[in-house]
């Protein structure tokens, strides 16, 4: 064990990295900026600016709060942050693609869902593992369910194929996620084995990507299946999809460090 102050002073170190890793970011980034700046009614272009922030304060917190948490839960911690870093680099590029052109900033998004939600299914597994021994087969089956929904919408999303057949593949994908996390073998192992602390946090990642998740088909829709014009459509579907960001990143990450503060605290006591 590392005595106290110098975990702490680890600590600091690592904030100070993470904090110039995306000062850099930003400085090479504004200056290789030429196009358009934030107009003040541009809303759209105003949530993706809040967004990238509160994603960058997101990743320093969750890494710091590292150092308070017991060692199971580390590492939860450590890909929560990873979640909120990677979206973050990705929020930069995407906002400029938006501020510059007016356009949807497909290709950012789908390289960053890439990483992130595949990332988030490792959280579930975690959290999993945290109590149980959980078979591989679960984790595959999370995965196979996350490409096939990212894939679908990225064909409809991208104009490789038409937006309705592309939407049905991509629900379908989403759908057997659903199925593995209420029916399938994850939903029993949580049932029966974990404690209730687990069990509460399980359940509320398990919402999350019920109703947390939906916002992104319903982003889908308004931006590809109601036919309300170019403009009004990019709108309403970047602004979804920022908005439904926010949730399943940020707040997704904060439920996973109360579950693991408190049971960290909990264990101390013992
Ligand atoms: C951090 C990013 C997250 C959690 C992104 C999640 C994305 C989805 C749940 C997307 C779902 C879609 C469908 C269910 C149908 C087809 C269109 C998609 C890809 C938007």
């Amino acid at each position: 064990m590392m005595p106290r102050n110098q975990k702490s002073q680890t600590a600091c170190h690592l904030a100070a990295g993470i904090a110039t890793l995306i000062l850099s970011t930003i400085s090479t980034h504004a200056s290789a900026a030429t196009g358009a700046l934030l107009k003040p009614n541009d809303f759209v272009g105003i949530s993706f600016w809040l967004i990238t922030m509160a994603l960058m304060a997101s990743t320093v917190f969750f890494f710091l709060e590292r150092d308070r948490v017991s060692a199971k839960w580390k590492t939860s911690l450590t890909v929560s942050g990873l979640v909120t870093l990677v979206a973050a680099v990705h929020y930069l590029y995407m906002r400029e693609v938006w501020v510059n052109t007016g356009t949807s900033p497909t290709v950012f998004r789908y390289i960053d869902w890439l990483i992130t939600v595949p990332l988030l299914m490792i959280e579930f597994y975690l959290i999993l593992s945290a109590i149980t021994k959980v078979p591989a087969g679960v984790f595959w089956r999370l995965m196979v369910g996350t490409f096939v929904m990212l894939i679908g919408g990225y064909l409809g999303e991208a104009g490789y194929m038409a937006v309705w057949p592309a939407f049905i593949i991509g629900m379908a994908g989403w759908a057997a996620i659903l199925y593995e996390i209420f029916f399938g073998q994850a939903g029993k192992i949580n049932a029966q084995s974990a404690p209730p602390a687990v069990q509460s946090a399980f359940s509320t990642m398990r919402w999350i990507v019920t109703i947390g998740w939906a916002i992104y088909p319903i982003g889908y829709f308004f931006g590809y299946l109601t036919g309300s014009g170019p403009e009004a459509s990019a709108n309403a579907l970047n602004l979804i999809y920022n908005l439904a960001d926010v949730l399943n990143k940020i707040a997704f990450g904060l439920i996973i460090w109360s579950v693991a503060v408190s049971e960290s605290e909990a264990s101390l006591k013992k």
